[in-house]
């Protein structure tokens, strides 16, 4: 090869190096204007401006847009359903908790599925409790080292720390995500503490919804949802409602306290399952970034098509239709998180995890707290985004961290800080 073809050949991997990378934008001073749908207004072009108009007309109209054109709809159909407790250890936590294990089978005809609900109540508790509710990516037993605990027998992620080639899960990964979950301090504060591994209801890779909760509701003949039925977000919420399901029958949980959260992926099905499920008492979601709190018509960090590419099964098909195109979307994500109003939600950045776009999640934040303010609950109470580590409290609350995209103690301590001024200390705004 010549000197001149050399040159060249280089201009062409850098060239491809750049726009490989210009395809998204970490810069804010490159977001470009954009139009923020306005809440109150109605697809018919009129303001919505009393609450009974908001119930009766704006809310339904923006729901069904995120059950049919994104999350998709989630069968109301109930299934055969049964709860066994697997184990019970009224001794946890050197006597400090009660822990459950809770195997809850769902039936349709031949088919059937199982999900587990691992628990925690404090002993200290002397009437029922409020609960966080939470999903966790590797299966019950990473969030605690606990040889006791049973490990997952669904399909997880190969992992070559854990030594797992065979997508099932070891004792090598007991306790392996326990720093995201502080239970001996849920504890001390005084709630339960509950979770699920979210590939008991949907594995996390595309197989075209063979697997997982969706086939139980396949109608005869149908082999995958249809364009405006649910994905796997859909499918991890509806595994939660169906653990709070579960909380109803438990006379240790107050179930009208459950507090649904999620991380990242797991934090958009959060919301989702916040928007749909109004048992819910408050709503947490932690880095939750693109089609999870953060706002998509800002182009900053992941965008539709690029979610759409690497995670095709997460929403509905009908969701394809807005990649390269956030700007015909008629909503935004302000909009999901208004539709949990007005109860409260909790939303968190984290200062490095540009790809999730912290001011987005914000803005979003920020956005829907006009809602919350028509139902006579306080939005943010700031119209900046926060510095670091200076959480603010409305009945929407924020906080940006420094970091990466992570669960930390620091988190769940505005968390707890959160809830407890919610649920103990109602302050009117
Ligand atoms: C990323 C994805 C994000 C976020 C994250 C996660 O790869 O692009 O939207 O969901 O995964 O769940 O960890």
């Amino acid at each position: 090869m010549n000197f001149t073809k050399s040159i060249f050949l280089l201009f062409l991997l850098t060239l491809n190096f750049t726009l490989a990378f210009a395809q998204w934008n970490f810069d804010e001073s490159q977001v470009k204007p954009y139009i923020l749908p306005d809440a109150f207004t109605l697809a018919n072009g009129k303001k919505n401006t009393t609450e009974n108009e908001w119930w009766k007309l704006r809310r339904p109209e923006i729901f069904s847009f995120f059950e049919n054109e994104v999350y998709g709809k989630t069968p109301t159909k109930r299934l055969g359903v049964s709860y066994k407790i697997s184990s019970i250890d009224k001794n946890a936590l050197e006597g400090r908790a009660t822990r459950k294990e809770i195997r809850v089978t769902f039936r349709n005809g031949k088919k059937s599925l199982a999900m587990d609900i691992l628990m925690y109540i404090p002993n200290a508790a002397i009437k029922a409790v409020p609960l966080f509710l939470g999903m966790n990516f590797d299966g019950n037993q990473c969030v605690i080292k606990d040889t006791t605990i049973s490990i997952t027998d669904s399909w997880v992620d190969n992992d070559k720390r854990f030594g797992i080639t065979d997508n099932r899960a070891n004792e090598k990964t007991r306790g392996s995500q326990k720093r995201r979950w502080p239970i001996e301090k849920i504890i001390e504060r005084g709630y339960a503490v509950a979770t699920i591994y979210y590939g008991d209801l949907d594995p996390d890779f595309d197989d075209g919804f063979q697997n997982g909760i969706q086939p139980l509701f396949y109608k005869n003949g149908q082999t995958k949802p249809a364009p405006n039925e649910w994905g796997a977000i859909g499918a991890w919420a509806w595994g939660l409602s169906r653990a709070l399901d579960y909380f109803e029958t438990d006379k240790q949980i107050d179930a009208k306290k459950v507090l649904v959260h999620g991380h990242s992926r797991l934090g958009k099905a959060a919301l989702w399952a916040g928007a749909q499920d109004e048992r819910f008492a408050m709503v947490i979601s932690n880095n939750s970034g693109c089609m999870g709190a953060a706002l998509s018509k800002r182009n900053f960090g992941e965008d539709i098509k690029t979610i759409n590419k690497a995670f095709p099964h997460w929403f509905c098909a009908n969701f394809k239709k807005y990649n390269d195109n956030e700007a015909s979307i008629p909503f935004d994500q302000h909009e999901l998180i208004a539709l949990i109003a007005p109860r409260p939600v909790y939303v968190t950045s984290a200062q490095d995890d540009l790809w999730a776009d912290p001011k987005g999640e914000f803005l979003s934040t920020f956005f829907a707290g006009e809602v919350y303010e028509l139902l006579r609950e306080k939005g943010l109470p700031v119209t900046e985004q926060p510095p670091i580590h200076q959480p603010v409290m409305g009945t929407i609350g924020y906080h940006i961290r420094a970091g990466k995209h992570d669960v930390t103690d620091y988190d769940w301590e505005q968390y707890m800080n959160f809830a407890d001024t919610c649920f103990y200390k109602k302050i009117k705004f």
